[in-house]
């Protein structure tokens, strides 16, 4: 076994570049070109890769040491390889001749020229079809000699493209996402005479002197060639114009792959830098609804007391209420202030409609009383609602769409029967759920209700008892009224609201007969569910009602 120093190799005109982060520790085993470490300059980014295959012994770097060209990065034990003691001469990462042959382009007038110049990609040493990931400029600004223009990327290192040339911008040549390589022209500029003279045929003579240049660059320093084409000396680093975040290029990579906004990640690492683990959790708490992108703000109705803009809707009206009498001001609840979101999200984006129907549940009614009589030492009490929920379960497995949900161009039908249903709470509205109805007897349904409720009042629901429902239903019928037009709890595509029942004169054919009705009115989602399968399923559960037995069926 071989213990072989790691070192830095030659990262160009940088004399020293900071670490930002350690991509491995003690103990871990290492492929060569695996990454190292990530260092940066204020011109750019780069990974150091190994290019030897072990396993670390010794990290020899800390976050934010400084490093250069010959400093020790790590020990590792190179299985296979000849003895190398590590204090001795680098055995791995051996100095590499800085691929960018510099002097043509250092050579290149750095003043403003008169006429159009043509600013083409410099030697970027071993990358080719690099990717450009950031424009800095456009048509008409005036540009610096140095100033940055783009920002390419390849795996390992990212790397801004800076002028050789002042002049204003004429054409810009590339927008982000191209791909580019040496000697691609990437904008055209018109140079002033009061500066230095630069002829076009000089850039252009740089480029192609850059371009024959002999690129000496070993396989597992390519990232420290593209370093040294980003201090070419013609574009000495100076003040950093990068406007993006600090994130390794595979961080980027990362980042890009899933469409995560960079620049909206917290770095949580030293000086704000962004690691993967930032870019994981700011995707998790985007996709939990914990967070939002600002595409995502932007695009969202306004919450609870919004303004709309985001619609395209006129401002909310503002009033000085308090100058038509007296006032008091209460900030709402939390839970208020959440549902309230959740049911603007859905009033807006769903396209529902209510249908009304009534049932007759004078039989119902008559057997859930005799059954409390019967169970009244049991302590649990048969509530109407437990009925609903059971003859709901019927309806839904008749007609499935009503338990589905819209995932994009998809109906996700679900095969079982979580029923949510809505509690008034001194909170504000809450929503537990009860699982597996299809597999619950009406007295179980309505002993679960009656914890869950009371859970609900008290404020102890935990999240699994509000999740997971398939449809719910809304209950007024202990308080009143006639019909309403509930608001479909998403991503359920339906949801019932009950009323009071009330004895009503029905006409039998011959007579009307007084019969206890109950009015329904069924909400749901157009782009699922069409009308006349909506009609069906109130007519369905209305037979349900008036005959249990059906349950059965
Ligand atoms: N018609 C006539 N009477 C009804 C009825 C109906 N549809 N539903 C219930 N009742 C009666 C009950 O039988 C009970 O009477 P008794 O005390 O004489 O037995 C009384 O009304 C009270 O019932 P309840 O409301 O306590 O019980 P429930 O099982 O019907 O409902 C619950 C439980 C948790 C749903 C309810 O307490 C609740 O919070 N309802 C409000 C839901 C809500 O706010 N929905 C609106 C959402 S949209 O903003």
């Amino acid at each position: 076994m071989a213990l072989l120093e790691v070192q830095v190799p030659d990262i160009g005109d940088f004399d020293e570049v900071t670490v930002i982060e350690l991509m491995v520790k003690v103990g871990d085993t290492v492929k060569a070109d695996q990454s190292l470490i990530t260092v940066e300059s204020d011109k750019a980014s780069m990974e150091i890769p190994s290019s030897t295959a072990g396993v670390v012994k010794e990290l020899r770097v800390n976050l934010g040491d400084k490093v250069k060209q010959g400093s020790v990065v790590l020990v590792v034990e190179a299985a296979g390889a000849a003895a190398v003691p590590a204090t001795a001469a680098p055995a791995v990462a051996a100095p590499v001749a800085a691929a960018a042959a510099p002097a043509p382009v250092a050579a290149a007038p750095a003043g403003a020229a008169s006429g159009p110049i043509e600013i083409r990609v410099p030697d970027i040493g071993d990358f080719k079809d690099v990717v450009v990931i950031e424009v800095m400029v456009k048509a008409g600004d005036t540009i610096k000699v140095e100033q940055s223009l783009i920002t390419v990327e390849s795996d390992k290192a990212a790397m801004e493209i800076p002028s050789s040339h002042a002049g204003v911008l004429k054409d810009l040549k590339v927008k982000v996402g191209d791909t580019v390589n040496i000697g691609d022209l990437l904008a055209i500029l018109e140079g002033t005479v009061s500066a230095a003279a630069a002829p076009v045929a000089v850039a252009a003579s740089a480029v192609a002197a850059v371009i024959a240049a002999p690129a000496v660059v070993a396989a597992s320093t390519a990232v420290a060639s593209a370093v040294a084409a980003v201090g070419t000396p013609a574009h000495a680093p100076g003040a950093s114009t990068l406007g993006l975040p600090h994130a390794s290029p595979s961080v980027r990579k990362f980042a890009r792959e899933l469409g995560v906004p960079l620049d909206e990640v917290k770095g949580n690492g030293p000086k704000g830098r962004i690691s993967q683990d930032d870019v994981q959790a700011f995707t998790k708490a985007v996709m939990s609804g914990a967070a939002q992108t600002k595409a995502q703000a932007a695009k969202a109705p306004a919450a609870s007391g919004g303004d709309g803009a985001a619609l395209g809707l006129i401002p909310w009206p503002k009033v000085d209420f308090a100058k038509f009498g007296p006032i008091e001001r209460k900030e709402m609840g939390r839970i208020k202030k959440i549902s309230g979101a959740n049911l603007l999200r859905n009033a807006v984006l769903i396209p529902a409609v209510t249908n009304h129907d009534d049932a007759d549940i004078t039989d119902l009614e008559a057997f859930r009383v005799s059954t409390n009589k019967e169970n009244e030492k049991s302590g649990v009490k048969v509530t109407m609602l437990a009925f609903l929920i059971k003859a709901c379960v019927a309806a839904l497995k008749k007609y499935p769409e009503f338990n589905s949900s819209l995932d994009g161009d998809a109906i996700v039908y679900k095969n079982y029967w979580h029923i949510g249903f809505a509690a008034d709470t001194p909170n504000g509205l809450m929503v537990p759920v009860i699982r597996d109805c299809d597999k619950k007897g009406v007295l179980q349904i309505s002993q679960e209700m009656g914890e869950l409720a009371k859970k609900a009042r008290d404020g102890k629901l935990g999240p699994a008892e509000m999740t997971g429902a398939t449809f719910t239903i809304s209950s007024l019928g202990g308080i009143g009224g006639k019909y309403f037009t509930p608001i479909i709890n998403a991503p359920e595509v339906a949801i019932l609201g009950v009323c009071k029942s009330t004895m009503e004169p029905v006409w039998d054919g011959k007579a009307f007969q007084p019969r206890l009705m109950l009015p329904l009115s069924l909400t749901w989602d157009h782009r699922v569910i069409d009308g006349a399968a909506a009609a069906r399923f109130n007519a369905f559960l209305g037979q349900i009602l008036s005959d249990f037995r059906r349950v059965l069926l």
